[in-house]
């Protein structure tokens, strides 16, 4: 490998961008998520190509994919074409109905069939097909995520000598719970194609290298701190890499005026306090126990009656998966209930947006949030965390946080509940209106050092600097590449 940063292919389900057709013209907008963000100074600098399904299948369907090529190749973006019939079985029915509910330790919304899980195979191929038409000898292949956990045995397949990284933004369950997935080996054949293996925390990688162990019966190098398994004549690294945010740039946008005119609407005033949740619409997120938690707070204080709201922003979310319409009639049936039961004329206490809100309004009700509450049931890392404490430049505010999250192996200085537990949680989140200013300031510092030391560049240097100096061993009886190492 020469000196030069080598070129690195991102794969993920969907691409960066977001297409749009307006009077019959293409136009694409570069997306500022985290991955987008994170990734991007590397995707430039390294000439690299994003592979992915560029979105609504429906209104692209009439599109000739040489125009959507010709819109996007510029970007260096690559776009995998998907029907949306694939779309319903490969992403909705099998990784956001049957692998995400999985991942997250919530059995009880699995289907009694696991069905369509030769769309997921045939949509993975898709994907190994496409980076190995574009790929070039002395590229380093990152995949992401769950929709695509297939790909790195697929690719190594069509690419042996490909180096090979796989993230998993969401938990790796414990093995006992990843037991219960028919699909077991398949699924981690399918990673152990890749040599590395990357997780946000270590309990992950812990938990990984037991279902190796318990599933295809192979052994990690170590059960508490794995560093690499061998299969199939190959050693696959195991890493952990906690997915960060871009927080100077959050803590520059946040001080913009735009954000501070936003902030002049929702500040609460002297006196009156703010409790802020900010969620995608998802069962994992545990909005209802959340809302549950609040109402028990009001019982308990009725001092707090007038002075305290809840603003909670659900972003709508995989609105075509059954168990998405069920979450939002249970929460928009409990904000219903408990705003009837407490609300005045003058006051409501929660303040619910079943919407997507500007970035400006985002922003500005992290920086008026008396609390933070992120109280997901389980969440691979959570990144609104982090966003809360990167724009808090006046080093004040509380963070709730749930000990489920990946978040909470880092920052150890918030208030830490379990979500399962009602009361306790309306304990935490009355600790949290009642703390000393110093006592916040003095955790929201230790926060604010965490979050900015390994911030979302560096996440994406440390991967994909382990992913070059992994030292993979050759399958034996397959032709490999000279080329890559
Ligand atoms: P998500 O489940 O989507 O991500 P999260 O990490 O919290 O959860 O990221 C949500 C992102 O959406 C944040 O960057 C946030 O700013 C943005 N967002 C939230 N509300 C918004 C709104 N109203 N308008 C615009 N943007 C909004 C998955 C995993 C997580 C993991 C991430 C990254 O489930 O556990 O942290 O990937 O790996």
């Amino acid at each position: 490998m020469s000196g030069a940063a080598p070129r690195v292919l991102i794969v993920s389900n969907r691409l960066p961008v977001t297409v749009t057709s307006v009077d019959g013209v293409l136009h694409a907008t570069p997306s500022t998520g985290g991955l987008a963000t994170g990734l991007r100074g590397h995707h430039e600098r390294s000439g690299g190509l994003w592979i992915g399904w560029p979105g609504f299948a429906d209104l692209l369907g009439g599109v000739p994919s040489a125009e959507l090529e010709a819109l996007l190749g510029p970007l260096g973006a690559v776009p995998v074409p998907l029907s949306a019939e694939e779309i319903t079985r490969y992403y909705e029915g099998v990784s956001n109905g049957v692998l995400w509910p999985l991942f997250h330790y919530l059995l009880d919304q699995l289907p009694l069939r696991v069905e369509h899980w030769d769309s997921y195979v045939a949509a993975n191929e898709r994907f190994a097909d496409v980076i190995a038409e574009h790929y070039r000898p002395g590229d380093h292949v990152w995949v992401h995520d769950y929709q695509l956990m297939l790909v790195p045995r697929m690719l190594r397949e069509r690419v042996p000598g490909a180096r090979i990284g796989f993230f998993l933004h969401i938990p790796f369950p414990s093995a006992e719970v990843f037991a219960a997935l028919p699909v077991r080996e398949q699924v981690l054949h399918g990673l152990l194609g890749a040599d590395l293996v990357g997780f946000h925390a270590p309990s992950y990688a812990r938990h990984f290298a037991r279902a190796v162990q318990r599933t295809l019966g192979v052994d990690a190098d170590s059960l508490e701190r794995p560093t690499c398994v061998a299969h199939a004549g190959r050693e696959v690294a195991i890493g952990v890499f906690p997915m960060g945010v871009d927080a100077a740039d959050l803590a520059e946008r946040a001080e913009r005026f735009d954000v501070k005119s936003a902030l002049a609407q929702v500040r609460p005033p002297e006196g009156e306090a703010l409790l802020v949740g900010v969620d995608r619409l998802d069962y994992t997120k545990g909005i209802p126990r959340r809302l549950l938690a609040f109402q028990q707070l009001l019982e308990r204080h009725p001092r707090l009656h007038g002075r305290v709201r809840l603003v909670q922003v659900a972003v709508p979310s995989r609105g075509g998966v059954r168990a998405y319409q069920k979450i939002r009639r249970d929460v928009e049936g409990l904000v219903g209930r408990i705003n009837g039961t407490f609300g005045t004329p003058r006051w409501a206490p929660i303040h619910y947006m079943h919407r997507s809100v500007t970035d400006a309004e985002l922003l500005a009700l992290y920086r008026a949030a008396t609390a933070m509450i992120v109280t997901p049931l389980r969440d691979g890392m959570n990144l609104v965390a982090k966003e809360f404490v990167a724009c808090r430049t006046d080093e004040d505010g509380v963070l709730v946080l749930s000990e489920f999250v990946g978040a909470a192996a880092e920052l150890t200085d918030a208030v830490i509940v379990n979500p399962y537990d009602v009361d306790g949680s309306a304990d935490a989140y009355y600790r949290a209106l009642t703390m000393p200013r110093a006592e916040r300031r003095g955790r929201m510092r230790a926060m604010r050092r965490r979050v900015f030391a390994y911030d979302v560049h560096a996440w994406s240097a440390g991967f994909l600097d382990a992913l070059a100096t992994a030292r993979p061993r050759p399958v034996r009886g397959v032709r490999t590449s000279s080329v890559v190492d």
